[in-house]
């Protein structure tokens, strides 16, 4: 019966979670998600959203008949889930299924930032290996740095797992110490940063996060810093880290996300100490099916059994309306 309930997918969405819905469903599509391109009978029928666009306070209001809404990524920061929390609507994302793959991204860039691994390929494309000799000696190393997670939840855990089998100590800061790890706690992500000399933002988006990694906590890493972001880019201030960058006050970063995606600053894209990666943590083929399948498998979920696979905090007490 789930064939007469309507999703909406307003944008892009992957086409295996398209499928999906549309053998499923019935699947509305509108270009945005923009009020202004739902119809009566749109605002009348859709239950469910299945997106990985911003969806915001407005358009959760315009739609009186929405349950849920699925998110296709772990991070969630662009669904206002609060608001979607008191108007009694579900949020789902798609936790663990990348945890893996985007912690492996995250060791990429860190090893890439250090040891300047596309820059030397760079050189030996260009014939410079022949012309010139050897790629210089790389000013970075992994060995003897001590590395700080900023974020210690899925994602931080499987990247303190990789850091700890590459030798590498590593402490952390989170909103509160978590039970289940070993790992040095810092109550501020200031008391982390002078601790360390690597630093890796796994931190989720949104205002409590917002250019957290700021001009003094990157002054704290210090000129043999690096820093690595494969959370959201909002969480830290791109002049200052641009700064930093050019006048020696880190050594090196390795981002993956930025704050207005896909614009990446010109003064970044200025440091060649910058390993710059276009927001390609979870985007292998097999990752991005197994984040499609757990949108739909959420929205089945929710309709037949009245209770999604992955809510997330703000909505876990919302209830199914049957
Ligand atoms: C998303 C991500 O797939 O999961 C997240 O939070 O950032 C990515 O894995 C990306 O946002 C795709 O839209």
């Amino acid at each position: 019966q789930t064939q007469d309930v309507a999703i909406l997918v307003p944008g892009k969405l992957h086409p295996h979670a398209v499928e999906r819905i549309e053998s499923r469903f019935r699947l509305v599509r509108i270009e945005r998600a923009d009020p202004a391109l739902l119809t009566d009978a749109m605002k009348a029928k859709v239950r469910g959203i299945a997106s990985s666009t911003v969806i915001d306070a407005g358009f959760i209001d315009a739609l009186p008949k929405l349950e849920i809404i699925a998110n296709f990524g772990v991070g969630y920061d662009a669904v206002d889930a609060a608001h979607a929390g008191k108007k009694d609507v579900m949020v789902t994302n798609t936790p663990d299924v990348l945890t893996e793959e985007v912690a492996d991204t995250a060791l990429g860039l860190l090893l890439n930032a250090v040891r300047e691994l596309a820059r030397a390929e760079n050189y030996l494309r260009a014939g410079k290996w022949r012309s010139e000799g050897p790629y210089p000696l790389t000013k970075g190393s992994l060995r003897g740095r001590s590395v700080g997670i900023f974020g210690m939840g899925r994602i931080g855990r499987a990247i303190a797992r990789r850091i700890e089998a590459f030798g590498l100590p590593v402490s952390y800061h989170n909103r509160r110490p978590v039970d289940d790890v070993n790992y040095a706690y810092y109550p501020t992500l200031i008391s982390l940063a002078e601790a360390v000399d690597t630093l890796i933002s796994v931190a989720p988006g949104g205002g409590a996060t917002e250019k957290a990694v700021n001009a003094q906590v990157l002054k704290a890493l210090g000129p043999n810093g690096v820093f690595v972001n494969i959370g959201r880019g909002s969480t830290v201030d791109e002049d200052a880290l641009a700064e930093a960058l050019a006048n020696g006050g880190i050594l090196a970063a390795g981002l993956d996300v930025f704050a207005d995606e896909p614009n990446v600053p010109q003064a970044l894209l200025d440091c060649e100490n910058a390993t710059l990666l276009p927001h390609v943590g979870s985007a292998s083929v097999v990752t991005r099916q197994a984040m499609a399948d757990l949108v739909v498998d959420n929205l089945i979920a929710w309709f037949e059994e009245g209770k999604p696979v992955t809510p997330v905090r703000e909505t876990e007490h919302v209830q199914a309306r049957r």
